[in-house]
């Protein structure tokens, strides 16, 4: 069976620019555990003094998943891991040839020496152990099995197959995890693909089928560079397609989106599963498919994971997600009435980005004479925001900008510092919108302004 090891909180930390707090690192390690992974990865506690104090708090709950502390093959590292209350050690010791001469000046029989006593000194501390030779598909391949054996030997029961400068593909990662599982004693083979070509889940679940037996993840893909295979991505890709249903999917959407806000790390739209756009149908030949069927266009029900289909009306749309949306505010219009509001929405989406329904309801107003007296689902709000006197506004900003469905954020003079503009989907999700703003550190007072109506300038 799959198993996970999430390692946010270790390798997503080495992001750049992206630092967590205790705090958010103790709700993260909350929020993986009710998702069922098998381990978390909570950090090096020879980094610093809060990265140490969060890993021992973390180990303190009594969580489902397995804590492991990350440690370079040091003793003082190793004694840090068992300090801190993890369930196991992670040792990482490059065995390419670069790395070994250009970064530790060290042989290849001096790195067997090394890693071989490390493990044991762990061993001996009661710790689980796991091997991981960074740089491991750089390394020639004898070597590589013989480090692993003599980490085996030593006390290691599982072995982390790095492919740190994310080079592998998947038919090459295949054959290698399988000659390595046939020439490696009994241990469990951890796959920690780096997404360099964007090919990182893609050769881990080579990896599984390999015979390899963990994937790690990071919540949004996060860590160095580019990162490694996205949680959401991975758990769905072997929940839909492999049918390994082991985790629970319906806290995936809220961590990803907790995590944006924490590291200030913004999706891109497009991104799979988590993404604003991943159940989003534009085109008219698609939108009409979907509302006929959703299977035509939907590779699975976004339910699933809590999330709804949406229909992007602009000017690709066609008659029949025009009818459907008008529909959803109770309003009926005629053929010939449908033909010319579709018309006219394909006129203003040729100057515009974006149509609100607003828009639309006035487009249909105009063109059917009758007035609409509904109010738009989706609902846009300016905020205002004052600012602690002793917190940088810019500090603030920055936190803000984190959330996708603000936008058009200014600092301006006056009661107010800041002045921002807010989209959701309903009453509720401003709502809640709202209070997590107000978490933001250094807000004094909030003030909302629902906006009626929005005029666009000339040249918008
Ligand atoms: C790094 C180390 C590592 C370790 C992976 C692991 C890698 O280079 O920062 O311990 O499984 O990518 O090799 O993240
Ligand atoms: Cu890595």
């Amino acid at each position: 069976m799959l198993e996970i090891l999430d390692t946010t909180l270790r390798e997503g930390e080495q992001t750049p620019y992206v630092n967590f707090t205790v705090d958010e690192k103790i709700e993260i390690a909350k929020r993986l555990d009710a998702v069922g992974v098998d381990m978390i990865e909570a950090g090096d506690p020879s980094v610093s003094p809060n990265v140490s104090k969060a890993i021992e708090r973390i180990a303190s709950f009594r969580l489902r998943a397995e804590v492991v502390a990350h440690s370079t093959a040091t003793r003082s590292g190793i004694d840090r891991a068992k300090a801190c209350g993890a369930n196991r050690v992670a040792i990482f010791y490059a065995t390419s040839k670069i790395h070994l001469d250009s970064k530790l000046h060290k042989t290849e029989s001096e790195a067997l020496e090394i890693i071989r006593e490390h493990v044991s000194y762990a061993k001996s501390l009661g710790l689980k152990v796991r091997y991981t030779p960074e740089d491991a598909t750089r390394t020639d391949f004898e070597f590589l099995v013989q480090v692993c054996n003599t980490a085996i030997q030593a006390g290691a029961d599982r072995i982390s197959f790095a492919d740190t400068l994310g080079i592998m593909q998947p038919h090459v990662l295949f054959e290698r995890i399988q000659t390595l599982r046939a020439r490696l004693l009994p241990c469990k083979i951890d796959l920690h693909c780096h997404n360099d070509y964007g090919l990182a889940l893609a050769n881990a679940m080579a990896g599984i089928r390999a015979g390899a037996n963990c994937v790690h993840t990071t919540v949004n893909g996060l860590g160095e560079r580019v990162g490694i295979p996205d949680l959401a991505e991975t758990i769905l890709a072997f929940h839909n397609l492999e049918g390994t249903q082991k985790y629970d999917l319906r806290p995936l959407v809220e961590l990803s989106s907790y995590l944006e806000k924490v590291s200030g790390f913004l999706l891109a739209p497009n991104k799979p599963i988590t993404g604003q756009n991943a159940f989003s149908h534009k085109s008219g030949v698609h939108t009409n498919g979907i509302l006929k069927n959703p299977k035509t266009y939907e590779p699975f029900d976004p339910s699933m994971l809590g999330r709804e289909r949406k229909i992007v009306i602009d000017k690709y749309t066609g008659k029949s997600a025009v009818a459907a949306r008008l529909e959803e505010y109770g309003i009926e219009v005629s053929l010939a009435e449908l033909e010319v509001i579709v018309t006219r929405i394909k006129n203003i989406g040729d100057q515009r980005k974006q149509l609100f329904d607003a828009d639309i309801l006035e487009i249909a107003e105009q063109v059917t004479g009758r007035e609409m007296d509904v109010i738009p689902h989706d609902i846009n709000a300016m905020l205002m925001l004052e600012v602690e006197s002793h917190v940088y506004t810019s500090s603030v900003v920055r936190r803000l900008r984190s959330f996708s469905n603000v936008s058009n954020i200014y600092e301006v003079t006056g009661d107010y510092d800041i002045s921002a503009f807010a989209n959701a989907e309903n009453m509720m999700a401003l709502n809640n919108l709202i209070e997590e703003i107000r978490t933001v550190p250094g807000i004094k007072r909030t003030e909302t302004r629902m906006v009626l109506k929005k005029y666009n300038g000339n040249n918008k």
